[in-house]
């Protein structure tokens, strides 16, 4: 069974980041969850970019705002996939600080940057790398895909 780890720069990402939690829990996907902050508490980034692949974690999903450097420094320390999550923070100027700064990684380094405030698709391409190699969650994200298309036709039905 995978974990992911969501990791955030501040509580103040919590309630975009609550999007990756829930639609995990959704699939019944075990996470962990915690403040990892790149400029406020270095020491513990590299400690969490350095072991989390000791500790059973399969995908790590990272978010931050602003001058935005949590995934891009985490994805230079682990051989984990990280999913950047930027974050239209308080710091940003108009959330294109803090896409660029996840996006534009170095060759040899990168991190799989969702759209801004994107944290529930961060969530389901995390069960999808998971679900490459495990059937049950692979099999919970086709039925997932198939409720999207349910409720278009639905939608499409209650027009007419
Ligand atoms: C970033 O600065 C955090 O990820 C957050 O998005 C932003 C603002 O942090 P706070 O000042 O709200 O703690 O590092």
């Amino acid at each position: 069974m995978g974990k992911v780890a969501i990791i955030m720069g501040s509580k103040s990402d919590l309630p975009v980041m609550q999007d990756a939690i829930d639609i995990l829990k959704e699939f019944k996907i075990e996470v962990e969850v915690d403040i990892v902050s790149a400029h406020r508490t270095p020491e513990k980034m590299f400690d969490f970019g350095k072991n989390a692949h000791t500790r059973g974690i399969n995908v790590i999903i990272a978010g931050a705002g602003g001058a935005a450097h949590l995934p891009g420094m985490v994805a230079s320390l682990s051989p984990l996939p990280v999913i950047g999550v930027p974050v239209k923070s308080s710091n940003s100027i108009d959330g294109w600080d803090s896409i660029l700064s996840i996006l534009q990684m170095p060759g040899g380094v990168p991190v799989a940057t969702v759209a801004l405030n994107g944290a529930k698709n961060a969530g389901i391409l995390a069960a999808q790398i998971i679900g490459a190699s495990d059937k049950t969650i692979q099999n919970t994200i086709i039925t997932y895909k198939e409720s999207l298309k349910t409720k278009v036709i639905e939608s499409s039905k209650d027009l007419k």
